[in-house]
């Protein structure tokens, strides 16, 4: 029998007859992302095997340390998209500063924004990691961009399966990646959150430190029979979200006032998954991507997911 579903990642966005201005040059940057995703992937299977697991011996411009993966996975993803004749520009978490790549002049009108392996504190333990990648204009050869001016966000999850969910602006499509044939198979178009879901997902243990209004929330998730899912690795945590409804957060504490997560290349691009599938992303104060970004490293508070949920968290911030 025929297999339903196949339809791989680049016929699908051909497909689809993009309304977008350089639709063509946007879909090779998406091949060059899934290639380099691909790549990862077996990179991170083998990792214990090929003993690329453990810290690479430097910190990152956060101050924390690099895992070897980390490195590696910036190494591929620089690589695939510098051959990539429309890529003007990429920024990366594990990069201080954005790279120059080509001139606007020379073709280069995409700015890409990753972080190459998400979580990887977790792949010691076999736990889902994850690729996140934002695709802006190079108008003005900046990566510094507000959110809503994405015209691709997606992110890739290393989990049980490698999946790849992405948006174009045009709704959230899921992708997962066949061993066999070596390439994203479209599984599912359209995916949409659910509205409401008693499931909550943040580190409690920071509980203390969270402004009154998120322990007000928790307080009242606690009384009202919510289920409590953290897993540490925010790709697994927004995709799950995004899958079966609830809410994301990663509040302000004491010690780190906007945050732990980044704007650029962990909050934009699951702010506008998120939107795209029907859900609400906010800093608290308002959409994250209508955040006007002073910095590339710049870090956000993020509530994300079901409508009604985000809701529900905003009423108790606001009292
Ligand atoms: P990383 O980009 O250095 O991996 O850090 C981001 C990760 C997210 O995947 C996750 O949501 C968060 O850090 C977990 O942080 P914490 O350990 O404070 O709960
Ligand atoms: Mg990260």
């Amino acid at each position: 029998m025929v297999h339903e579903n196949l339809t791989t990642l680049r016929e699908h966005l051909v497909s689809r007859k993009l309304a977008l201005e350089h639709a063509a040059e946007l879909i090779d940057v998406i091949g060059a992302i899934s290639l380099a995703s691909r790549s990862i992937a077996h990179k991170v299977r083998r990792a214990r095997l090929a003993d690329v697991l453990g810290e690479a011996g430097g910190d990152n411009v956060h101050g924390e340390a690099q895992q070897k993966l980390d490195v590696i996975s910036n190494e591929v993803l620089l690589h695939c998209l510098r051959r990539c004749p429309s890529v003007g520009i990429c920024a990366s978490e594990e990069e201080d500063e954005a790279v120059p790549v080509r001139p606007l002049s020379d073709g280069g009108r995409f700015c890409v924004v990753y972080d190459p392996l998400d979580g990887s504190s977790n792949i010691d333990v076999a736990v889902s990691v994850g690729t996140i990648f934002s695709v802006l204009p190079n108008d003005d050869e900046s990566v510094l961009q507000r959110g809503e001016r994405q015209l691709a966000a997606g992110y890739v999850v290393y989990g049980s399966s490698v999946l790849m969910v992405l948006t174009l602006g045009e709704g959230v499509d899921l992708f997962v990646l066949d061993p066999d044939l070596g390439d994203f198979v479209l599984v599912q178009q359209g995916l949409q959150l659910p509205a409401s879901r008693k499931i909550y997902s943040l580190n409690e243990a920071y509980r203390d430190d969270f402004p009154g209004g998120y322990q007000r929330y928790l307080d009242d998730a606690h009384a009202g029979g919510y289920s409590s899912r953290y897993i540490g690795s925010m790709v697994g945590d927004v995709h799950r979200t995004l899958l079966k409804g609830g809410v994301f957060l990663y509040p302000p504490t004491t010690q780190a006032p906007s945050g732990k997560l980044r704007l650029l290349y962990e909050g934009n691009p699951m702010a506008m998954l998120v939107e795209q599938a029907g859900g609400t992303a906010t800093t608290g104060s308002g959409r994250i991507v209508e955040v006007e970004p002073a910095e590339l490293h710049q870090r956000t508070p993020v509530i994300l997911g079901s409508r009604e949920e985000v809701a529900r968290v905003l009423g108790h911030l606001q009292e």
